[in-house]
């Protein structure tokens, strides 16, 4: 059995101490008195998992604190039914500077109590500036660009979830389309624009009618050019659609045609496939749609629905309950390492 009563006795005390009073996140996340914490089973690098966790108003999680360490093993052990054989990624790096390790909130790895794994750390061939974490809690240092599973964990809540259900407060609802938007102006490809938008909860816009289209020209009309810092072509702005070689058409990254989307006007004398090739969707600031070089950076919109992901409330333990899977390992078999037991001054 995996330790189910020790996360409901954290939830337990937390509600008792008071510590969770009106706190409110993603119900992805599991609510526990050291704040809220997800655990993603898709393993990613270090900087991916540092932008997921970023994106979804969280940050990579580090065991920098014995209660932090303990909820990431029990939220390990419920993950997968091969953790004690996994490490997860840690928010432990040296990236900016080698041996220089700190967590992503710059707590020094001297500073955080660790054991390591046998024969670490060793810095294998000089290029190991990350640390992952074994189901023990025991820390190796491994490479970044190795992808491993993770944990994003929101510390403290001061900001609660806007009608968009997002604490970002650049996610506007529009009552005309019932969704939210966010007009990105920190230019970037398209393949980071979706992973943006989607780690946000959301997607890169699609346009459905022409009603959508105003809504997001009012948006970019937000952001005029000369208020935008930087040296890019401004005046369109990436949406979810490419063009799809195999069947010669603009797909929506949800797999319609623009037709069937709803809306498919083109600006005049585009597509222009211009240079090198323009395979991604753009909508023009004041007009309709461009392609343009899915290589080249520029600003983008994304749209979320108002109810993903769910907002919980850190008091709704039933629920919370639902979000966490059945451990299979017995644990306390293991012995006197078993995870969160010697360190835990909690209780
Ligand atoms: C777009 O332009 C590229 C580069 O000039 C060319 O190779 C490609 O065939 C064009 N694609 C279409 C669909 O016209
Ligand atoms: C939790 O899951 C159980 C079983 O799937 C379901 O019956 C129950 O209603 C769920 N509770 C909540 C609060 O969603
Ligand atoms: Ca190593
Ligand atoms: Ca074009």
């Amino acid at each position: 059995m995996c330790k189910i009563k020790t996360v409901l006795k954290y939830l337990l005390l937390a509600l008792e101490l008071g510590f969770l009073e009106g706190s409110r996140f993603r119900c992805d996340y599991m609510s526990t008195n050291v704040g809220w914490f997800k655990y993603h089973e898709v393993p990613l690098n270090f900087h991916d998992a540092y932008l997921q966790c970023k994106y979804e108003g969280a940050m990579l999680a580090s065991p920098s604190t014995a209660e932090i360490k303990s909820v990431m093993m029990e939220l390990m052990c419920y993950a997968s039914a091969f953790s004690f054989s996994i490490s997860i990624l840690t928010g432990i790096h040296s990236t900016f500077a080698k041996g220089q390790f700190h967590s992503i909130d710059g707590i020094p790895l001297a500073q955080i109590y660790h054991e390591w794994a046998p024969f670490e750390p060793d810095n294998k061939n000089n290029a190991e500036s990350c640390i992952a974490s074994n189901y023990k809690g025991k820390l190796s240092d491994v490479s970044c660009d190795e992808p491993r599973p993770f944990i994003c964990h929101k510390k403290h809540i001061n900001i609660d979830p806007n009608d968009c259900g997002t604490t970002d407060p650049d996610y506007r609802y529009d009552k005309r389309t019932n969704k939210c938007y966010k007009l990105h102006n920190k230019p970037k490809r398209f393949a980071p624009a979706f992973f943006t938008c989607s780690a946000e909860g959301g997607h890169l816009a699609i346009i459905n009618s022409e009603e959508e289209l105003k809504v997001i020209h009012e948006l970019h009309a937000l952001y005029p050019p000369n208020k935008i810092a930087g040296h890019y072509d401004k005046n369109s702005a990436f949406l979810g659609f490419y063009y799809e070689e195999d069947v010669a058409d603009w797909t929506t990254i949800h797999g319609e045609t623009l037709e069937e989307a709803g809306f498919a006007k083109f600006q005049e004398g585009q597509p222009s496939n211009s240079t090198t090739g323009e395979y991604c969707g753009a909508v023009y600031r004041d007009s309709f749609f461009n392609d343009v070089s899915c290589h080249k950076r520029f600003a983008f919109i994304c749209e979320k629905s108002p109810h993903y992901p769910e907002i919980c409330d850190s008091e709704n333990l039933e629920r919370q309950a639902n979000y966490t899977r059945i451990c299979k390992h017995n644990f306390e078999d293991k012995g006197k390492s078993s995870p969160g037991k010697t360190n835990n001054p909690v209780y």
